[in-house]
């Protein structure tokens, strides 16, 4: 309101406003700018003056302080390694995955997400597709005008416990000790199997040492290089670092995932996914975080099924889905195939940005969590489409085996929040004691297999790992169950040993029973394979870092002996066809899980507990360490582990 000048009039303010004047025009004012700045509140969300308006927050203040990652580089590289742009892909080669993050700035990803409204944050949730897992399909890209998707590596690294690798293991002054010449000669092995796989194998799936060629299979639906990819880490963890950079070139230049074959999900989720997986969060090259991803998206139509329960193999061209054909009506999932992905699908959400992998997974936890099971066991068969249990066949051994061992490491991968994964597995494991688990009458602990209520006594050599399950599930238990856990652990490993030592060549045959007198061996040709399995190594490495009984080094020690004498050939290692020959014929196949897994575990038998600290990482079931989701000092979770 403009005022008069008025003679002998003194004006309230130089704008010659009165006191109840000025204070009606501030109010007017604080009114419309009230108005104005409400109304963005309402306007849609994709709204360019919202997003001006509503600057997203970036990083984390305080990141950039954040130290060095510790740990131990490959050949030619710093750790933290650099952030390469991504290469353009080559002719020929897959475009890059649709949840691709964005070229990386200098310095490591952060994680640069702004608070999102709530509708696109359900959005980015479901992936595109209805939560019951009936849906499956691609996994949606982030949102048009969402901010794209980064990981923090640095800010994950920070938050681990321990130095990957430990603290003992470069520089050292000391004397070579035994424990650090037996480390060097598994070392050797793990070099002599890689050379002999380069030589001749490279690229294919897995080396033939005694037609010295390549063998590509059928399992991984065209996808090639499955021992390269189950061979990262373990190269990493033994800094082979010249050998290490020849993988990761490969992976770089040979890995394409344009393929269109048939391939089983678990074979592929827990070797590939789950060997790239690790190989990112042990290095932060990005290469391997997204092909990973861009894998995870292949295998997502496995779930299209009325109950969300995936079918065993997924065709990467038609993107259908079927049950494996030897099943029962040739129609049914198995416990042990969709009962292990929790471990990776939860890390692909968790590098992707994208819920749908972690949506997939819960979904079967639930349903499994809610289904009757028949005296608290889990069968090993069901059928993805109606959701029953398909015959009430019951073992820890092959075809149910990782889906237990997934369930007590889902409960320490998530920093043990996620208790219903614990409640599952000791109720699980308390079923499993009062039916299946049996003393021989030569005082020999086992788990027998159960068939509708009648035992088999018998225990395959897979179902060697529970002794180390049972012992890193022991620490959570109640507590008047703890030592009684410890000492079936210790029994069970116990075992599994006796299998391996009352052979002839100190190598376990693939099944051994506990009836007509004898105990703890094959009783037919057909069971007294070894295919140069990890599953009782890895107990001894599990029981060492429990008790560190000596005990299990020298058992330990023996097997790589074994492996020295009866295994190795000229151009590679072999399976034998019978443990119990002093002379066994090789079975020409160099399994990628024997690089992957028994090389590893024996490696980290003879390490310091705190290589792969178990209170930083957990294994894949195809010993592919993934991290625990540790909070950060602000007690922030890493997302959806
Ligand atoms: C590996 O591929 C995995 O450990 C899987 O869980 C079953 N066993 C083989 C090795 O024996």
């Amino acid at each position: 309101m403009l005022m008069r000048k008025v003679p002998g009039f003194v004006p309230a303010s130089p704008w010659g406003l009165r006191l109840p004047q000025k204070f009606l025009f501030l109010l007017f004012l604080s009114g419309l700018f009230t108005l104005c700045f409400g109304a963005l509140f309402l306007l849609p969300n994709s709204s360019r003056l919202k997003r001006f308006f509503l600057a997203p927050r970036t990083q984390r203040p305080g990141l950039e302080a954040v130290p060095e990652a510790p740990g131990h580089p490959p050949a030619g590289a710093r750790e933290p390694p650099p952030n390469p742009a991504p290469a353009a892909p080559a002719p020929g080669q897959e475009e890059p995955s649709s949840l691709a993050g964005p070229r990386r700035r200098k310095g490591w990803a952060r994680r640069t997400q702004p608070p999102r409204p709530r509708e696109e944050a359900t959005a980015a949730r479901s992936g595109g597709s209805s939560s019951s897992g009936g849906s499956g399909g691609r996994a949606e890209a982030p949102q048009e005008g969402s901010p794209p998707f980064s990981f923090d590596f640095h800010a994950f690294r920070s938050r681990l416990r321990h130095p990957v690798l430990g603290t003992r293991t470069r520089g050292s002054e000391e004397p070579q000790s035994l424990v650090q010449t037996r480390r060097e000669k598994i070392k050797e092995m793990m070099q002599f199997a890689w050379q002999s796989y380069k030589r001749y194998a490279m690229g294919k799936n897995e080396l033939q040492p005694l037609t010295k060629d390549g063998y590509q299979g059928n399992m991984f639906g065209g996808l090639g290089g499955a021992t390269v990819i189950d061979s990262l880490d373990t190269l990493y963890l033994m800094e082979l670092k010249e050998e290490f950079q020849e993988a990761k070139a490969w992976v770089e230049e040979n890995f394409h995932l344009n393929v269109s074959g048939e391939a089983s999900l678990f074979e592929v989720n827990i070797r590939y996914i789950g060997g790239l997986l690790s190989a990112f969060y042990l290095t932060g090259e990005e290469v391997f975080r997204m092909k990973a991803i861009k894998l995870g998206e292949k295998l997502l139509p496995a779930f299209n099924t009325p109950t969300g329960i995936p079918k065993g193999v997924v065709n990467f061209k038609s993107g259908s889905n079927r049950s494996w054909g030897w099943t029962t009506t040739g129609s049914t999932s198995i416990l042990a195939e969709f009962g292990s992905l929790h471990l990776e699908f939860l890390h692909l959400s968790e590098l992707s940005g994208n819920q749908v992998f972690a949506e997939k997974v819960r979904h079967i936890r639930k349903f499994l969590r809610k289904i009757d099971k028949p005296f608290g066991l889990y069968p090993n068969f069901i059928s993805p489409v109606s959701g029953n249990w398909i015959q009430h066949h019951v073992s820890v051994g092959g075809l149910g085996d990782s889906f237990y061992e997934y369930l007590i490491k889902s409960w320490l991968m998530s920093a043990k929040t996620d208790t219903e994964a614990k409640d599952m597995y000791y109720e699980a494991l308390t079923a499993i004691e009062t039916h299946l688990v049996n003393v021989s009458p030569g005082g020999l602990t086992y788990i027998a297999e159960w068939r509708g209520g009648n035992l088999d006594h018998k225990m395959g050599h897979l179902a060697c790992f529970s002794g180390g399950m049972i012992a890193l599930g022991a620490e959570d238990a109640e507590e008047d169950k703890r030592a009684h856990y410890r000492e079936l652990a210790a029994q069970i490993t116990k075992t599994c040993h006796e299998s391996y030592d009352r052979s002839d060549t100190k190598l376990g045959p693939e099944a051994f029973w506990f009836n007509s007198g004898k105990e703890a061996v094959a009783t037919q040709l057909s069971e007294s394979y070894y295919i140069l399995r990890p599953e009782v190594v890895e107990s001894y490495m599990y029981l060492w870092r429990q008790t560190h009984n000596p005990v299990y080094r020298e058992w330990g020690w023996e097997v790589v002996m074994a492996l020295e004498k009866y295994c190795r050939t000229e151009a590679g290692f072999a399976g034998i066809q019978d443990v119990y020959s002093s002379f066994p014929n090789h079975d020409n196949k160099q399994q990628t899980f024997f690089l992957a897994e028994t090389l590893k575990y024996l490696y980290l038998l003879f390490s310091e507990d705190d290589m792969l600290s178990l209170e930083d990482w957990v294994f894949n079931t195809e010993a592919h360490p993934l991290p625990v989701n540790h909070s950060d000092s602000a007690g922030r979770a890493g997302g959806p582990l």
